[in-house]
């Protein structure tokens, strides 16, 4: 019989169509994002040992390499429907990155304000091949949402940062696609917050699943900062938040509240962690696994290992990868322990003896 080649996947939105505030008059923008693996990783289940189990699920494969799209075809569609011509956000680089994708795909003008000289160049390069209008301005990602959240309320343009509620509903399906996956939610869920957008939205997807009996339980939700941009884990806004993790260099998140209702609901936690933890667990991500998320992403592998010693007998964990390494190319080729033999002689005889035989 003739095999068929046609995907049956085309998007989070035809896929989870009645968890989600659409109709058939919305029109779906989709550049078939979600449907992202869950890998298992025994490097760091062993580093944690006791019959633990643990995954990533690698969001960096979406369309532009991170989790951003699974709230921005929801936020353009809806921006589509209501006769939206442009949209706008402040960025650390991804969410730009998403908007100017799924603006273009849907016949909008994007906007989108950056602080100066902190995008990961491969973020930078998204904005520009999509033909986004970029605005670096003179401060940080924080300044920048200040002016953003503004500006839509004065003019005729659309806010497609986490404070606009389809961004979260979209992304909940990550966590239905956890539990659909698994037969059943884990018990820890560890992830990164920058603004605290993402883990505000696996919550509320793994409660509408648990509501609808498609789970028994619920995960603890373990939300990971880095430590010079910790305003959730010291409790107060930090000014001038720094980290190699540009993706969450935010010190005043607005999603706030939900998350702290997230992780106490949950009886989960936050902490922090060092630049150097984030290297150690994308180092070992990298060369154990074979798996290339961006330095933010690995928050959340750091975090748990951090948290290594709290972890109970057979516990399924998930730790959730918001970015694809290549994003960020700078960090890994500064941040990697690889054997580079430069300005080798042009010859079988050389790169023999190079290669040791
Ligand atoms: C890879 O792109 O805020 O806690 O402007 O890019 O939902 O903010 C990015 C955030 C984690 C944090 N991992 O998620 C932006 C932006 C990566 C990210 C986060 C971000 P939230």
């Amino acid at each position: 019989m003739a095999q068929e080649f046609i995907s049956s996947w085309t998007g989070l939105i035809n896929a989870y169509r009645s968890w989600l505030p659409v109709s058939e008059e919305t029109p779906i923008i989709s550049l078939h994002e979600g449907s992202t693996p869950l890998i298992p990783v025994p490097s760091i289940a062993n580093r944690i040992g006791k019959g633990s189990k643990v995954y990533v699920k690698y969001d960096g494969l979406n369309p532009t390499g991170s989790f951003k799209d699974r709230g921005m075809t929801m936020a353009i569609s809806k921006a589509k429907e209501e006769g939206c011509e442009a949209v706008i956000c402040a960025s650390t680089g991804n969410t730009s990155a998403s908007a100017a994708a799924y603006a273009k795909r849907g016949g909008l003008k994007a906007f989108v304000l950056i602080p100066d000289g902190y995008v990961a160049q491969g973020k930078l390069a998204q904005a520009l091949v999509y033909g986004a209008e970029i605005i670096a301005i003179r401060g940080n990602f924080d300044d920048a949402l200040e002016i953003v959240q503004e500006i839509s309320t004065k003019y005729p343009i659309k806010l497609v940062n986490s404070v606009n509620p389809y961004r979260l509903q979209g992304q909940k399906t990550a966590a239905f696609e956890i539990v659909d996956t698994l037969g059943e939610a884990p018990d820890w869920l560890c992830i990164p917050m920058g603004n605290a957008g993402n883990i505000s939205a696996y919550w509320m997807g793994f409660n509408e699943y648990y509501k609808a009996n498609k789970c028994k339980k619920l995960p603890k939700m373990m939300g990971f900062q880095a430590h010079e941009s910790a305003p959730l884990v010291f409790n107060k806004i930090i000014e001038n938040p720094e980290t190699i993790a540009t993706a969450i260099r935010i010190g005043n998140p607005v999603n706030r509240e939900k998350a702290i209702k997230a992780k106490e609901m949950s009886k989960g936690a936050f902490s922090d962690v060092t630049d150097k933890e984030i290297i150690n667990a994308y180092q070992i991500l990298g060369s154990e696994e074979g798996i290339f998320c961006e330095p933010a992403s690995a928050a959340s592998v750091a975090g748990l290992l951090k948290f290594a010693n709290e972890v109970p007998n057979n516990t399924t964990i998930v730790c959730v990868l918001t970015g694809n390494g290549l994003k960020d190319p700078d960090c890994a080729n500064n941040n990697n322990k690889a054997i580079f033999h430069s300005n080798i002689e042009n010859d079988i005889k050389t790169v023999a003896k190079t290669l040791g035989f």
